[in-house]
């Protein structure tokens, strides 16, 4: 290969080393053509990244919290003062738009000065004492070390999600990110990181395939917690392998979620939301909406202006500022939605109102109307950009439908407070939006997530024990 801009290599214990055996290329998603490479971790190098979280997790936790704080800030700001390089970076090498790198920066940012704040909070607490001089406290105590797998959707936002609170709370983390972005998702995390003061061995990474070194990574003995984001499959097995060797795993899976647009909604909000939900990042998000159920009285309206506002959409090289959507992240995907679920809805009667045409991986946005509950675009994730309308003639009909399926998010459009209220308390997901969609990672509730509950009871005053123990 020729001059790379950016090398993925492989970070432990606070150094870079070369990869044990050939880089591979990272493509600009857009050019098509690489502009970085990565290195493959060996099983090797894994296991010393784990054994190096493993010695500098204990003098982490140690650290005192404001010591913690600044250095999670000064993190924060590695990356803030590298702004325009980093919006470059990730428009490229994720193929989205400027506006969706914003949002990934920006989340990344925000993750760390929020586990910043956290940290100093919630950390304990007194509990009700259950007994006469016993004094009862419950602390968090951090899980050790978090092997952590990303996918290529949000490399550096995913990967900050559960990097940021991990650190934050006295872990360490050894980070596995996707092989299509590891340049955002690990290289310049690691650079940051070094360069904030984390120490050596708390943060490592180890770039790589999925099958070879992320199992490798999944599977290591050494682990507290798998934290992985992707497909369901990969979910499943890392799930299995944690339960079978009694470790805590966190999975973040796909969803095919539901957005519903009730007879008394606002057209037009509704269809500026649908747009959003449905076609933000090519549609390559968990939380995307999969499937519009719309009832009969509106549908024709509806229909109408999403295919009109669907049809304008520009696709392009999202480095271009008149673009509106950039190209799909690999063939592979394409062909999955295209060929595994558009055609077979089409051939089962479902018609194309717009779109649906590819230029390599530049596919216009698709609208597909006449979609029954057994075609494939609505019985699967599409994660890809297409709107499958499903017309019904009941609400109770559209709630039904909703929860058939697993979803992440939904949404539900109406005019009346309450009665969107109603419809979402029944609706069989973590988040429901009424008269919105779409949602934003983090905030409270992170600590949980990153700790255990040790409970410590000291009895203050002499107690008693059945007579026979003290005989
Ligand atoms: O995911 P994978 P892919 C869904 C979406 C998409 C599908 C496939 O439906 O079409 O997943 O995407 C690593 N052991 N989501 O192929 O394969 C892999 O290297 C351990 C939803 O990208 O699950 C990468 O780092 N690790 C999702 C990460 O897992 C393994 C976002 C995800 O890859 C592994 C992306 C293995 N055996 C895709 N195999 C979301 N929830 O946002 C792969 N990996």
């Amino acid at each position: 290969m020729g001059l790379q801009e950016y090398e993925a290599q492989v970070w432990i214990d606070g150094w870079a080393e070369p990869p044990a055996s050939d880089w591979s290329p990272v493509l600009d998603k857009a050019a098509g053509t690489p502009f970085a490479r990565y290195g493959t971790a060996s099983a090797e190098q894994v296991d010393r990244a784990v054994r190096s979280a493993r010695r500098a997790q204990p003098g982490w936790a140690a650290v005192d919290a404001n010591a913690k704080c600044d250095i999670l800030r000064a993190f924060a700001r590695e990356l803030e003062n590298r702004h325009d390089e980093l919006i470059t970076l990730i428009i490229r090498e994720t193929g989205g738009t400027r506006e969706k790198a914003e949002e990934e920066l920006g989340q990344s940012i925000n993750q760390l000065l929020n586990s910043a704040t956290q940290l100093t909070e919630n950390a304990g607490a007194i509990l009700p004492p259950y007994k006469n001089g016993k004094i009862s406290l419950s602390r968090a105590v951090p899980l050790g070390v978090i092997g952590l797998i990303v996918p290529w959707n949000y490399p550096m936002s995913l990967a900050m999600r559960a990097l940021a609170p991990g650190l934050a709370y006295g872990n360490a983390v050894v980070l596995k990110p996707a092989e299509l972005t590891p340049i955002a998702g690990g290289q310049i995390l690691a650079e940051a990181a070094k360069a904030a003061g984390v120490p050596a061995g708390v943060f490592n990474v180890v770039p790589g395939d999925g099958p070879e070194t992320g199992k490798t990574l999944s599977e290591h003995p050494d682990l507290d917690l798998i934290h992985f984001t992707g497909s369901f499959e990969v979910g499943q097995q890392i799930s299995a392998f944690a339960g079978r060797n009694f470790r805590a795993a966190a999975t973040e899976l796909g969803g095919d979620n539901a957005f519903v647009v009730l007879d008394d909604a606002d057209l037009d909000q509704a269809v500026s939301c649908a747009l959003w939900s449905s076609l933000w990042y090519q549609g390559q998000t968990c939380i995307t909406a999969g499937r519009h159920i719309v009832l009969r009285s509106i549908a024709a309206e509806y229909t109408d202006a999403v295919v009109e506002r669907v049809a304008k959409l520009r696709v392009g090289d999202p480095l271009r500022d008149d673009v509106d959507l950039g190209p799909i992240i690999t063939e592979q995907q394409l062909k999955r939605f295209h060929e595994g679920l558009v055609e077979p809805s089409l051939a089962a009667g479902a018609k194309l109102a717009t779109g649906g045409t590819s230029d390599g991986l530049f596919y216009q946005p698709a609208v597909l109307t006449g979609v029954t509950p057994q075609m494939p675009v609505f019985t699967e994730e599409i994660f890809g950009p297409v709107l499958p309308i499903t017309v019904v003639d009941t609400e109770a009909e559209a709630l039904d439908l909703v929860n058939r399926h697993r979803t992440l998010m939904n949404s539900v459009f109406t005019r009346d407070p309450m009665r969107g209220l109603a419809f979402a308390e029944q609706v069989k997901s973590n988040e429901v939006h009424v008269n919105d969609g779409y949602a934003r990672h983090g905030g409270e509730g992170q600590l949980a997530g990153y700790t255990h509950r040790q409970w410590i009871g000291i009895q203050t005053t002499p107690t008693t024990y059945p007579a026979w123990a003290s005989k």
